[in-house]
């Protein structure tokens, strides 16, 4: 089979930016932002960008290109004991996709209540007791399915499957096509009705007035890392994938300085919206910022509602503002699946369309148990071990491949010899010192305080399964993937060479 290849370079780039802009960047960066000293948090946050982000993308780019596979078929031709690495990346990206798709769900169904605000005046209550119908849940005890949250997410579903189904040029790269400008008007549109709201520069001031004793805080420099990682969509099989099926003729350091710079630019943007909104509601209720701000799933779904409710013409900037949010999220889960799917195509050698079905089928069933009452805590744990245990994990091990167990230099040496301008010997700095180390110091950190205080004060045999479990399964599942696979096709460690 040959492989398919994007339409168009634009294509590619905005298919890349589509995966990287998500419900990441407008309710995560935000509020990560805020919590972490405001403007200060834009020290760690460019750091991380320029040590890890820009490094990761053209490594992953070049290799994309070069190796012209998924996740598992580019590491087992740098050397076939790492194929188990591409299939726990594919794991991580196929747990993520399931409930990611659950937050799309939400905001799909928040578009609608936000044309007459349905949520009411108390929407911490609206969202937990009348929308998710939050009990006495755990993440092991769902409760029962709950058909309003099933319906969005089926629908969200069904615009991912018929994108990946259809293929690279026609499904995902179309889709990115209408998707990203749409997006990019919408929040600009948005911007420009917000920024000169009564409030909303003291809401700015808040983002980004340094606060630069948080400088010396861990907390925040590992806050910085996790995000820039999950934000590129790199180092879980999702760049690895959509790279391999770019031409032969592509220009991939300038392609990844693209990707990273409008992902993090638009993250900025995202900032200004939320935060002149916010700004706009501390002065409507007459209290400090910090008072309204609540974090997390809280900030789009509790404290977002409760501004709109405030707003002038709530009925048009509301439902903008959801539906936002769903664009975003998803272009990127469109990446999630597909980083999945090319790998399964590659891997068994059938066809795109079945493929897509198996994938997007059993991704849909399993991503039910998100629509029940327990939901939310069973996709917050997860969330927590996916973005803090397997993926940083999985990006330290990525590091320790690249930079020390193959010749870092003929990545570089290939990207450049396709693109127009050079990778200096600083890629090597950052991808074999600056960031392991930081990662290695990050994981390692995340791994012990986990271990000892738990998290969200969930059961320990729920963060034993749910956590611990569920990233040693897809570990294993790789290690034992690879195990079985066939030794060596041949020519595959002579192909890393060239
Ligand atoms: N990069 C995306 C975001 O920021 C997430 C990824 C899982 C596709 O939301």
């Amino acid at each position: 089979m040959t492989r398919e290849v994007w339409g168009s370079r634009a294509g590619f780039i905005l298919a890349a930016v589509g995966s990287a802009i998500g419900l990441g960047n407008i309710w995560r960066f935000p509020y990560m932002a805020y919590e972490n000293g405001g403007g200060a948090f834009f020290v760690p946050y460019l750091f991380a960008m320029l040590t890890a982000g820009i490094p990761f993308m053209i490594m992953e780019f070049g290799l994309g290109h070069k190796l012209r596979g998924s996740a598992p078929v580019v590491f087992s031709k740098l050397n076939t004991k790492f194929e188990w690495l591409g299939w726990f990346q594919v794991g991580i990206a196929a747990v993520i996709a399931v409930y990611y798709v659950a937050v799309i769900g939400w905001a799909m169904s928040y578009v609608g209540f936000a044309f007459d605000q349905s949520w009411g005046t108390d929407t911490n209550a609206f969202f937990f007791s009348e929308y998710l119908k939050l009990g006495e849940n755990s993440p092991s005890n769902l409760g029962s399915w709950q058909l309003h949250i099933a319906i969005p997410m089926t629908i969200a579903w069904a615009i991912t499957f018929a994108a990946v189904f259809t293929g690279i040029k026609g499904g995902i790269e179309r889709a990115n096509k209408i998707l990203m400008p749409v997006l990019f008007i919408m929040v600009i549109l948005l911007i420009a009705r917000v920024a000169f709201l009564p409030g909303a520069v003291e809401g700015l001031n808040y983002l980004f007035t340094p606060d630069f004793s948080k400088l010396t805080d861990a907390k925040v420099w590992s806050a910085a890392y996790g995000q820039i990682f999950f934000t590129l969509s790199v180092g879980f099989a999702i760049m690895l994938a959509y790279s391999s099926y770019l031409p032969k003729k592509s220009d991939v350091t300038n392609n990844a300085f693209m990707t990273v710079l409008i992902n993090c630019g638009f993250s900025i943007l995202a900032g200004v919206l939320i935060f002149s909104i916010l700004g706009y509601m501390a002065q409507e209720q007459g209290k400090a910022l910090t008072e309204v701000v609540s974090g997390g799933v809280g900030l789009a779904f509790i404290t977002l509602p409760q501004a709109i409710n405030l707003l002038p013409a709530p009925y048009i900037i509301g439902p903008l503002l959801f539906l936002a949010l769903v664009v975003a999220g998803l272009s990127s889960h469109i990446s999630i699946i597909e980083a999945v799917t090319s790998a399964i195509i590659d891997k068994l050698n059938i066809s795109r369309k079945v493929a897509a079905s198996v994938v997007c089928g059993t991704g849909f069933a399993v991503s039910m148990a998100f629509a029940t009452n327990g939901g939310l805590l069973l996709l917050d744990l997860v969330d927590y071990f996916m973005n803090n245990v397997a993926l940083l994990a999985s990006c330290l091990i990525e590091l320790v491949i690249l930079g020390w167990l193959i010749k870092v230099s003929d990545i570089r040496d290939h990207v450049n010899k396709v693109s127009e301008f050079s990778v200096g010997a600083w890629l090597e700095v950052c991808v074999r010192f600056v960031s392991p180390l930081m990662l290695a110091w990050i994981v390692g950190t995340n791994l012990v305080n986990t271990f000892k205080e738990g998290y969200g004060g969930y059961e320990q045999s729920d963060l034993l399964m749910l956590g611990w479990g569920l990233t040693a399964a897809l570990a294993i599942v790789g290690i034992i993937v690879n195990i079985v696979s066939r030794p060596a096709k041949d020519s595959a460690e002579e192909d890393a060479q060239e």
